[in-house]
């Protein structure tokens, strides 16, 4: 199996011994019949590999982990019950008080609002390196080096050699939220990154239903934040859901053409509009990184597309979002459905206004998850919404 898409349909999928059914089943059980207490003795202490109780794993979140595995080239990977569960369980898992966080931002508001409040009540710093570049943000202190591959919500993009250069000349850590690219645009560790992190509440799951999260890597370093997360926090998935991660995966080839060509022409008609001051897409040849993303990315540059009205103000943003009709207004993305939001009030609303203005998300931003409807019928619908904007 050597194309993504084949390996998407199949990875991680072996017919049911029992039955021969092709679908992965869910297993719902919350323990597992071990036998003898031998064997239930070397499943604890960790000598013999197999199923005991769902939170330290079960069979159908082990086909999901396998399948995320393969399509981001990694040995080994860990669901969780959403994207945070998965970063707190790194965060957790592998920084001791008294280490550093190097980021850079902007990130989803929650990830850094996770690192700056609960992350330094724990004696961990957050070290914002977006300003002054990492290689100035680095201390004896640093441990972990966190980037999005697409930032969230303005979609920039960062030179991952570079950053994984920095990080190894100082055995560094270096963790990249690949939630936007997917492992059809992008695969981190292909670049030398050392684990890949998902909010499969996005685009893998597809069909906004489910929420999860998947972190992936080398063995010991998964192994590390499996411990953590899984047996002392407890974050694991549920079988119901890992199953709709595995059916959503199968289609997420095919769903991030339609949403990369929607995003495409979606973008290429705000940067025509004359109510538009400003739009972020990696795709447009006027976006300052485009050089970057076409040699980073594969097979398209995403389905998000963020933009600025030029009456930037939020009672301009309100008017055009309370407009649309297709687009629903919500946070969220990856959907199949298209979404619409402000992120100063939703997704990095936790910020502060402060921190916001830092990372450029002004108040006449607006975010925009590309589904897999027509663009045409897309782009309509901003046409009537945008005349609100003046
Ligand atoms: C959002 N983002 O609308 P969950 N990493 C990235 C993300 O974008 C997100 C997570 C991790 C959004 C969610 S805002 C209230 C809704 C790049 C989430 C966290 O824990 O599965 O939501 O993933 O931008």
């Amino acid at each position: 199996m050597t194309h993504l898409r084949t390996r998407a349909v199949h990875a991680g999928q072996h017919p049911d011994p029992h039955s021969g059914a092709i679908t992965t089943p869910i297993t719902q059980s919350t323990a597992f019949d071990y036998g003898t207490l031998a064997q239930g003795a070397a499943l604890f202490a960790g000598t013999a590999e197999g199923y005991r109780y769902s939170r330290f794993g079960n069979p159908t979140v082990a086909a999901l982990e396998a399948k995320v595995a393969d399509l981001e080239g990694a040995p080994a990977a860990v669901a969780f019950a959403s994207g945070t569960a998965a970063t707190s369980a790194v965060v957790l898992g592998l920084l001791s008080p008294g280490d550093e966080i190097a980021f850079l931002g902007p990130l989803y508001g929650g990830t850094e609002a996770l690192f700056r409040s609960m992350g330094e009540r724990w004696g961990l710093r957050a070290v914002d390196a977006t300003q002054q570049g990492l290689a100035a943000s680095l201390t004896p202190a640093t441990r972990l080096v966190w980037v999005e591959t697409l930032t969230n919500p303005d979609l920039r993009l960062h030179d991952l050699a570079e950053v994984v250069a920095l990080a190894r000349a100082r055995g560094l850590t270096t963790v990249a939220d690949n939630t936007f690219c997917t492992p059809c645009l992008l695969r981190p560790l292909e670049l030398g990154i050392d684990l890949v992190l998902h909010s499969m509440t996005k685009y893998l799951g597809g069909h906004g239903d489910a929420t999860g999260g998947v972190v992936a890597g080398a063995a010991p370093l998964v192994a590390a934040v499996r411990k953590t997360g899984l047996a002392h926090v407890g974050g694991n998935l549920a079988p119901q859901e890992a199953f709709l991660f595995l059916r959503g995966i199968k289609t997420l080839p095919l769903r991030m053409a339609a949403h990369c060509a929607g995003a495409a022409a979606v973008a290429d008609f705000l940067a025509a509009h004359p109510t538009v001051r400003a739009v972020h897409y990696p795709g447009l040849p006027t976006h300052p990184q485009h050089a970057l993303a076409q040699r980073l990315l594969q097979g398209g540059f995403g389905g998000m597309v963020g933009f600025e009205l030029a009456r930037n103000e939020r009672a301009a943003a309100a008017a055009v979002l309370d407009a649309l009709q297709l687009f629903a207004q919500a946070v969220s993305l990856g959907d199949v459905d298209s979404l619409a939001c402000h992120p100063a009030s939703t997704t990095h609303s936790a910020l502060g206004a402060e921190l916001r203005a830092a990372h450029g998300i002004s108040e006449g931003f607006i975010r925009l998850s590309v589904g897999i409807e027509h663009p045409d019928d897309l782009i309509a619908d901003l046409a009537r919404a945008l005349q609100h904007a003046v």
